[in-house]
């Protein structure tokens, strides 16, 4: 019988399809299954949201060797196409590689390299954005085309001269030499209110390869317009994050206010509804078919 496309496959398929994609952001093995759950055809597993439900800053403070257990865990949850943050690749072209062999061997479908300097540091920082070197970043995409395990694997190059305060001419400039250095998809980053820019950019941009947005900034702006421009693929980067920080701060100030729970009972999910979406009976059907084979 004919094999399922894998995932990386279907990655790539939703980059070249004419409709737009939308990717959830998760951060861990629970958040990762929550938003294939909810319908999600991908997940973006943000840097930003890793490194906070770790308690530590989106500033490479997360070593690749915990980024890459805590990737490990979002493959297992999840049969959906899973891109990965790899913020700048963690060095240089070298150590980008070397990261893009073993998210591939964990069965992620992309990396995300963005064309800063390490160590990085999230883009909605007031602090500067020192740039890449334009050619350095190029060899950087070229090493990991070069060096990933599986065809359908996709790079994606996040062009940040807009957030840099740059302009749209270096970042067109930028996103088509990354775009000819072997990129699979450029990732227009912005940090404006309205959208403007990246509008303008994938106007600009006319479709020469798929385009991923993150409107973090710019939610007010309705998703078909972008789609309208052309967008390929949009990420909601950060919200299951954000929301875990809310409920938790809220659940426990009650808590600890409250000196009991009565008043959280019945905002939280019972136990039984945990147990039954980490699939606790499988695990009794199989100590029935495996705990003593004969
Ligand atoms: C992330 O989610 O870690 C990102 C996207 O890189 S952003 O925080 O918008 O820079
Ligand atoms: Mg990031």
């Amino acid at each position: 019988p004919a094999q399922p496309p894998s995932r990386s496959a279907r990655l790539r398929a939703m980059l070249a399809a004419p409709e737009i994609s939308f990717l959830m952001e998760a951060h861990n093995g629970l958040s990762a299954r929550i938003a294939q759950h909810a319908g999600f055809p991908g997940i973006w597993a943000s840097g930003f949201a890793i490194s906070t439900a770790l308690g530590v800053r989106d500033s490479n403070e997360l070593s690749t060797k915990e980024l890459l257990d805590t990737v490990a865990f979002m493959v297992d949850a999840t049969t959906v196409p899973i891109v990965v943050d790899g913020d700048t690749g963690y060095g240089n072209f070298n150590n980008a590689r070397r990261l893009v062999r073993q998210l591939g061997r964990l069965g992620v479908s992309a990396v995300c390299l963005e064309d800063k300097l390490f160590p990085k540091t999230n883009s909605f920082l007031g602090t500067g954005q020192p740039l890449a070197d334009e050619r350095e970043f190029c060899g950087k995409i070229r090493a990991c085309k070069d060096s990933q395990l599986d065809a359908e694997f996709c790079v994606v190059a996040r062009v940040e001269a807009l957030v840099s305060g740059r302009g749209l001419t270096e970042a067109l400039h930028r996103a088509e030499s990354y775009r000819r250095a072997g990129a699979d998809a450029v990732f227009i980053h912005s940090k404006q209110q309205d959208g403007r820019e990246v509008l303008d950019f994938a106007r600009e941009w006319a479709g020469r390869c798929p385009l991923v947005i993150t409107p973090t900034t710019y939610h007010g702006v309705g998703v078909d317009a972008f789609e309208r421009a052309g967008v390929a693929m949009l990420i909601w980067a950060n919200q299951n994050m954000r929301a875990a920080v809310l409920a938790m701060r809220q659940v426990c100030q009650s808590i600890a206010a409250n000196r009991g729970l009565t008043a959280v009972e019945p905002a939280l999910v019972s136990v039984q509804e945990v147990f039954d979406f980490l699939d606790y009976d499988e695990l009794d059907a199989a100590t029935l078919r495996y705990s003593s084979w004969h």
